[in-house]
Protein backbone atom coordinates (compact mmCIF):
# COMPACT_ATOMS: atom_id res chain seq x y z
CA UNK A 1 0.00 0.00 0.00
CA UNK A 2 1.23 3.41 -0.90
CA UNK A 3 1.28 6.57 1.59
CA UNK A 4 2.69 9.05 0.90
CA UNK A 5 4.55 10.71 4.47
CA UNK A 6 4.89 14.22 3.21
CA UNK A 7 0.98 14.00 2.62
CA UNK A 8 0.33 12.24 6.16
CA UNK A 9 1.93 15.04 7.60
CA UNK A 10 0.32 17.78 5.88
CA UNK A 11 -3.04 16.43 7.90
CA UNK A 12 -3.94 14.17 4.16
CA UNK A 13 -6.78 12.27 5.72
CA UNK A 14 -7.02 9.86 2.32
CA UNK A 15 -3.52 9.30 3.75
CA UNK A 16 -4.29 8.56 7.05
CA UNK A 17 -7.02 6.70 6.37
CA UNK A 18 -4.96 4.50 4.34
CA UNK A 19 -2.55 4.41 7.45
CA UNK A 20 -4.94 3.47 9.61
CA UNK A 21 -6.27 0.38 7.54
CA UNK A 22 -3.06 -0.54 7.06
CA UNK A 23 -2.06 -0.45 10.81
CA UNK A 24 -6.14 -2.61 11.52
CA UNK A 25 -4.88 -5.19 8.53
CA UNK A 26 -4.28 -8.84 10.08
CA UNK A 27 -2.49 -9.78 6.99
CA UNK A 28 1.31 -10.55 8.05
CA UNK A 29 2.91 -8.39 4.88
CA UNK A 30 0.46 -5.71 6.00
CA UNK A 31 1.50 -5.45 9.88
CA UNK A 32 5.51 -5.35 9.07
CA UNK A 33 4.58 -2.40 6.20
CA UNK A 34 2.91 -0.63 9.28
CA UNK A 35 5.59 -1.36 11.69
CA UNK A 36 8.38 -0.13 9.09
CA UNK A 37 6.36 2.88 8.27
CA UNK A 38 5.05 3.77 12.20
CA UNK A 39 9.03 3.87 12.85
CA UNK A 40 9.40 6.27 10.22
CA UNK A 41 6.67 8.48 11.68
CA UNK A 42 7.82 8.03 15.04
CA UNK A 43 9.90 11.68 15.23
CA UNK A 44 6.07 13.62 13.93
CA UNK A 45 4.57 11.66 17.02
CA UNK A 46 4.18 12.99 20.40
CA UNK A 47 3.00 16.51 20.52
CA UNK A 48 -0.66 15.60 21.53
CA UNK A 49 -2.66 15.75 24.38
CA UNK A 50 -3.84 11.74 24.58
CA UNK A 51 -6.80 11.59 26.91
CA UNK A 52 -9.16 8.55 27.41
CA UNK A 53 -12.66 8.81 28.38
CA UNK A 54 -13.92 5.88 30.80
CA UNK A 55 -17.28 4.84 32.16
CA UNK A 56 -19.98 2.21 32.35
CA UNK A 57 -21.62 2.20 29.05
CA UNK A 58 -24.82 5.20 28.50
CA UNK A 59 -23.04 7.52 31.61
CA UNK A 60 -22.32 9.95 28.45
CA UNK A 61 -18.99 9.13 26.96
CA UNK A 62 -19.68 10.06 23.55
CA UNK A 63 -21.92 13.25 24.25
CA UNK A 64 -19.01 14.13 26.56
CA UNK A 65 -16.40 14.05 24.02
CA UNK A 66 -18.71 15.47 21.26
CA UNK A 67 -19.01 18.79 23.35
CA UNK A 68 -15.32 18.81 24.44
CA UNK A 69 -14.14 18.20 20.68
CA UNK A 70 -16.28 21.13 19.48
CA UNK A 71 -14.66 23.11 22.37
CA UNK A 72 -11.40 21.81 21.43
CA UNK A 73 -11.95 22.96 17.57
CA UNK A 74 -13.49 26.66 18.46
CA UNK A 75 -10.09 26.80 20.11
CA UNK A 76 -8.58 26.24 16.63
CA UNK A 77 -7.12 22.56 17.90
CA UNK A 78 -7.37 19.41 15.50
CA UNK A 79 -9.45 16.53 16.96
CA UNK A 80 -8.83 13.15 16.88
CA UNK A 81 -11.39 10.66 18.27
CA UNK A 82 -10.58 7.09 18.55
CA UNK A 83 -14.07 4.99 19.86
CA UNK A 84 -13.32 1.67 21.01
CA UNK A 85 -16.03 -0.01 18.59
CA UNK A 86 -19.32 -0.52 20.91
CA UNK A 87 -21.13 -2.36 18.29
CA UNK A 88 -18.94 -5.29 18.67
CA UNK A 89 -19.29 -8.73 20.18
CA UNK A 90 -17.19 -8.04 23.00
CA UNK A 91 -19.44 -4.82 24.40
CA UNK A 92 -22.80 -7.07 23.33
CA UNK A 93 -23.47 -4.47 20.98
CA UNK A 94 -24.42 -0.78 20.45
CA UNK A 95 -27.12 0.66 23.04
CA UNK A 96 -30.07 2.81 23.53
CA UNK A 97 -29.49 6.25 22.29
CA UNK A 98 -25.48 6.36 21.96
CA UNK A 99 -24.26 9.10 20.26
CA UNK A 100 -20.82 7.19 19.04
CA UNK A 101 -21.41 8.88 15.67
CA UNK A 102 -20.91 11.96 17.13
CA UNK A 103 -23.00 14.17 14.10
CA UNK A 104 -21.89 17.49 14.82
CA UNK A 105 -18.13 17.09 15.58
CA UNK A 106 -18.45 14.46 12.71
CA UNK A 107 -19.00 17.34 10.58
CA UNK A 108 -16.23 19.76 11.66
CA UNK A 109 -13.00 19.55 9.17
CA UNK A 110 -10.72 19.65 12.08
CA UNK A 111 -12.34 16.44 14.13
CA UNK A 112 -11.60 12.65 12.84
CA UNK A 113 -13.57 10.24 14.19
CA UNK A 114 -12.88 6.33 14.27
CA UNK A 115 -13.77 3.50 15.85
CA UNK A 116 -11.37 1.30 16.56
CA UNK A 117 -11.46 -2.64 16.75
CA UNK A 118 -12.33 -4.03 19.93
CA UNK A 119 -11.05 -7.33 19.37
CA UNK A 120 -7.44 -7.59 19.41
CA UNK A 121 -4.92 -9.97 18.55
CA UNK A 122 -1.80 -9.43 19.72
CA UNK A 123 -1.70 -6.50 22.84
CA UNK A 124 -5.27 -6.51 22.80
CA UNK A 125 -7.41 -3.97 21.90
CA UNK A 126 -5.23 -1.02 22.67
CA UNK A 127 -1.89 -1.79 20.69
CA UNK A 128 -3.80 -0.59 17.54
CA UNK A 129 -5.37 1.53 19.40
CA UNK A 130 -2.24 3.16 20.50
CA UNK A 131 -0.68 2.58 16.32
CA UNK A 132 -3.63 4.85 15.30
CA UNK A 133 -3.08 7.42 17.71
CA UNK A 134 0.93 7.91 16.72
CA UNK A 135 -0.75 8.32 13.15
CA UNK A 136 -3.13 10.88 14.12
CA UNK A 137 0.09 12.61 15.97
CA UNK A 138 1.77 12.41 12.58
CA UNK A 139 -1.26 13.71 10.90
CA UNK A 140 -1.02 16.86 12.98
CA UNK A 141 -3.91 15.92 15.55
CA UNK A 142 -3.37 18.45 18.38
CA UNK A 143 -5.87 16.08 20.75
CA UNK A 144 -6.50 12.63 20.85
CA UNK A 145 -9.39 11.48 22.80
CA UNK A 146 -10.15 7.56 23.19
CA UNK A 147 -12.85 6.68 23.99
CA UNK A 148 -13.57 3.37 25.84
CA UNK A 149 -16.02 0.68 25.86
CA UNK A 150 -16.33 0.99 29.69
CA UNK A 151 -15.91 -2.91 30.82
CA UNK A 152 -13.59 -5.32 31.58
CA UNK A 153 -9.56 -5.38 30.58
CA UNK A 154 -9.36 -2.85 27.92
CA UNK A 155 -10.19 -0.09 30.17
CA UNK A 156 -6.41 -0.93 31.94
CA UNK A 157 -5.04 -1.05 28.74
CA UNK A 158 -6.14 2.10 27.39
CA UNK A 159 -5.24 3.78 30.61
CA UNK A 160 -1.59 2.09 29.57
CA UNK A 161 -1.52 4.16 26.67
CA UNK A 162 -2.84 7.93 27.51
CA UNK A 163 -1.19 10.88 29.16
CA UNK A 164 -4.62 11.28 31.38
CA UNK A 165 -7.60 9.04 31.89
CA UNK A 166 -10.66 10.42 32.78
CA UNK A 167 -13.84 8.49 34.04
CA UNK A 168 -17.34 9.42 34.06
CA UNK A 169 -19.96 8.81 37.14
CA UNK A 170 -23.15 8.72 37.28
CA UNK A 171 -24.71 11.14 40.38
CA UNK A 172 -25.39 8.99 43.25
CA UNK A 173 -24.52 4.80 43.02
CA UNK A 174 -21.53 3.38 45.17
CA UNK A 175 -18.94 1.82 42.31
CA UNK A 176 -20.73 -1.34 42.12
CA UNK A 177 -23.77 -0.21 41.08
CA UNK A 178 -22.24 1.70 37.99
CA UNK A 179 -20.12 -1.36 37.49
CA UNK A 180 -16.96 0.59 37.83
CA UNK A 181 -13.98 -1.41 39.20
CA UNK A 182 -12.46 0.09 42.48
CA UNK A 183 -8.82 -0.67 40.44
CA UNK A 184 -10.48 2.12 37.37
CA UNK A 185 -10.89 4.77 39.93
CA UNK A 186 -7.89 4.16 41.29
CA UNK A 187 -5.73 4.51 38.13
CA UNK A 188 -7.59 7.75 36.46
CA UNK A 189 -6.39 11.15 37.06
CA UNK A 190 -10.07 12.67 36.57
CA UNK A 191 -13.39 12.11 37.98
CA UNK A 192 -16.10 13.77 36.10
CA UNK A 193 -19.85 13.21 37.61
CA UNK A 194 -22.16 13.52 34.32
CA UNK A 195 -25.38 14.43 33.97
CA UNK A 196 -25.16 16.78 36.76
CA UNK A 197 -28.51 18.56 35.34
CA UNK A 198 -32.47 18.30 36.02
CA UNK A 199 -33.52 16.92 39.64
CA UNK A 200 -29.63 15.37 39.55
CA UNK A 201 -28.10 18.63 40.13
CA UNK A 202 -27.77 17.85 44.31
CA UNK A 203 -26.72 14.06 43.87
CA UNK A 204 -24.52 14.96 41.63
CA UNK A 205 -22.46 17.34 44.03
CA UNK A 206 -23.20 15.09 47.08
CA UNK A 207 -21.41 12.62 44.48
CA UNK A 208 -18.66 14.54 43.93
CA UNK A 209 -18.23 15.37 47.38
CA UNK A 210 -17.87 11.55 48.13
CA UNK A 211 -15.28 11.10 45.59
CA UNK A 212 -13.36 13.92 46.35
CA UNK A 213 -12.38 12.26 50.37
CA UNK A 214 -12.32 8.84 48.59
CA UNK A 215 -9.66 10.02 46.07
CA UNK A 216 -7.57 11.92 48.80
CA UNK A 217 -6.39 8.43 50.17
CA UNK A 218 -5.58 6.79 47.17
CA UNK A 219 -1.49 7.58 46.64
CA UNK A 220 -0.14 6.30 43.57
CA UNK A 221 3.09 7.28 41.90
CA UNK A 222 1.23 6.54 37.78
CA UNK A 223 -1.14 9.09 38.35
CA UNK A 224 -0.63 12.69 37.67
CA UNK A 225 -4.07 14.51 38.74
CA UNK A 226 -6.44 13.77 41.05
CA UNK A 227 -9.47 15.41 40.87
CA UNK A 228 -13.19 15.52 40.65
CA UNK A 229 -15.81 17.69 38.95
CA UNK A 230 -19.69 17.99 37.80
CA UNK A 231 -20.33 18.25 34.31
CA UNK A 232 -23.67 17.65 31.99
CA UNK A 233 -22.48 16.77 28.42
CA UNK A 234 -25.97 17.26 27.36
CA UNK A 235 -26.29 21.02 28.46
CA UNK A 236 -22.70 21.65 27.55
CA UNK A 237 -22.02 22.69 31.43
CA UNK A 238 -18.57 21.79 32.85
CA UNK A 239 -16.87 21.21 29.75
CA UNK A 240 -14.86 24.07 29.76
CA UNK A 241 -13.97 23.88 33.50
CA UNK A 242 -12.53 19.90 32.91
CA UNK A 243 -10.24 21.45 29.33
CA UNK A 244 -9.20 24.65 31.57
CA UNK A 245 -7.89 21.68 34.47
CA UNK A 246 -6.30 19.25 31.62
CA UNK A 247 -4.25 21.94 30.19
CA UNK A 248 -3.49 23.33 33.37
CA UNK A 249 -2.34 19.36 34.40
CA UNK A 250 -0.50 19.57 30.94
CA UNK A 251 1.63 23.33 32.26
CA UNK A 252 2.37 21.86 35.44
CA UNK A 253 3.30 18.37 35.24
CA UNK A 254 5.41 18.19 31.43
CA UNK A 255 8.13 16.26 32.99
CA UNK A 256 5.65 13.42 34.76
CA UNK A 257 4.16 13.26 31.61
CA UNK A 258 7.01 12.71 29.81
CA UNK A 259 8.28 9.95 32.22
CA UNK A 260 4.87 8.08 32.07
CA UNK A 261 4.96 7.81 28.48
CA UNK A 262 8.92 6.62 28.63
CA UNK A 263 7.37 4.25 31.23
CA UNK A 264 4.32 2.84 29.23
CA UNK A 265 6.34 2.07 26.21
CA UNK A 266 9.11 0.30 28.68
CA UNK A 267 5.43 -1.75 29.67
CA UNK A 268 4.25 -2.23 26.30
CA UNK A 269 8.13 -3.92 25.12
CA UNK A 270 7.48 -6.27 28.08
CA UNK A 271 3.72 -7.24 27.31
CA UNK A 272 4.66 -7.57 23.48
CA UNK A 273 7.57 -9.79 24.21
CA UNK A 274 6.01 -11.96 26.30
CA UNK A 275 2.99 -12.62 24.26
CA UNK A 276 5.10 -12.96 21.35
CA UNK A 277 7.14 -15.50 22.97
CA UNK A 278 4.32 -17.65 23.97
CA UNK A 279 2.40 -17.01 20.56
CA UNK A 280 6.23 -19.24 18.87
CA UNK A 281 5.80 -21.65 22.27
CA UNK A 282 2.13 -22.27 20.82
CA UNK A 283 3.21 -22.62 17.54
CA UNK A 284 6.69 -25.05 18.26
CA UNK A 285 5.20 -29.16 17.65
CA UNK A 286 8.49 -30.27 19.11
CA UNK A 287 7.56 -28.33 22.36
CA UNK A 288 3.97 -29.03 22.62
CA UNK A 289 4.49 -32.93 22.14
CA UNK A 290 7.33 -32.31 24.94
CA UNK A 291 4.84 -30.32 27.10
CA UNK A 292 2.74 -32.89 26.62
CA UNK A 293 4.58 -35.81 28.05
CA UNK A 294 5.91 -33.72 31.05
CA UNK A 295 2.45 -32.36 31.93
CA UNK A 296 1.96 -36.04 32.69
CA UNK A 297 4.75 -36.56 34.89
CA UNK A 298 3.66 -33.90 37.08
CA UNK A 299 0.50 -35.19 37.65
CA UNK A 300 1.64 -38.46 37.92
CA UNK A 301 4.20 -37.18 40.57
CA UNK A 302 7.55 -38.49 39.19
CA UNK A 303 8.93 -35.42 38.13
CA UNK A 304 8.79 -31.67 39.50
CA UNK A 305 7.24 -29.00 37.41
CA UNK A 306 10.79 -26.43 37.67
CA UNK A 307 12.85 -30.07 36.44
CA UNK A 308 9.86 -29.99 33.57
CA UNK A 309 10.26 -26.24 33.15
CA UNK A 310 13.55 -26.53 32.16
CA UNK A 311 13.47 -29.30 29.98
CA UNK A 312 11.08 -26.98 27.92
CA UNK A 313 13.51 -24.08 28.40
CA UNK A 314 15.98 -26.14 26.41
CA UNK A 315 13.95 -27.13 23.92
CA UNK A 316 12.32 -23.78 22.96
CA UNK A 317 16.86 -22.24 23.16
CA UNK A 318 18.45 -25.24 22.24
CA UNK A 319 20.67 -25.68 25.09
N1 LIG B 1 -29.42 14.34 31.22
C1 LIG B 1 -28.28 14.06 30.62
N2 LIG B 1 -28.22 13.08 29.68
C2 LIG B 1 -27.04 12.82 29.09
C3 LIG B 1 -25.87 13.55 29.41
N3 LIG B 1 -24.85 13.06 28.68
C4 LIG B 1 -25.36 12.07 27.92
N4 LIG B 1 -26.68 11.92 28.15
C5 LIG B 1 -27.59 10.96 27.51
O1 LIG B 1 -27.25 9.64 27.92
C6 LIG B 1 -27.42 8.72 26.85
C7 LIG B 1 -26.11 7.96 26.60
O2 LIG B 1 -25.13 8.87 26.16
P1 LIG B 1 -23.83 8.40 25.37
O3 LIG B 1 -23.01 9.62 25.16
O4 LIG B 1 -24.15 7.59 24.19
O5 LIG B 1 -23.14 7.46 26.48
P2 LIG B 1 -21.87 6.46 26.34
O6 LIG B 1 -22.42 5.08 26.17
O7 LIG B 1 -21.15 6.58 27.64
O8 LIG B 1 -21.05 6.92 25.19
C8 LIG B 1 -27.87 9.53 25.65
O9 LIG B 1 -29.25 9.43 25.54
C9 LIG B 1 -27.45 10.95 26.00
O10 LIG B 1 -28.25 11.92 25.41
C10 LIG B 1 -25.96 14.61 30.40
O11 LIG B 1 -25.01 15.29 30.75
N5 LIG B 1 -27.19 14.80 30.96
MG1 LIG C 1 -20.40 5.94 23.42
Amino acid sequence: MQIDIQKLKSGNIRSLSKFITLIESKKAEHQKEAQELLNEILPLTGKSIRIGISGTPGVGKSTFIESLGLLLINKGLKVAVLAIDPSSPLSGGSLLGDKTRMEKLAQEKNAFIRPTPSSGNLGGVALKTREVMLACEAAGYDVVLIETVGVGQSEYDVANIVDLFTVLLLPGGGDELQGIKKGIIELCDNIVINKADGDNKQKAHDTMVQYKSALGVIKTDRKIGANVMMASALENKGVTEYWDLIEKIYQENQEKIQLKRKRQNQDWLKKLFNELLENRVRANPSLQSEWTKLNDNILNEVETPLSAANKLIHILFNN
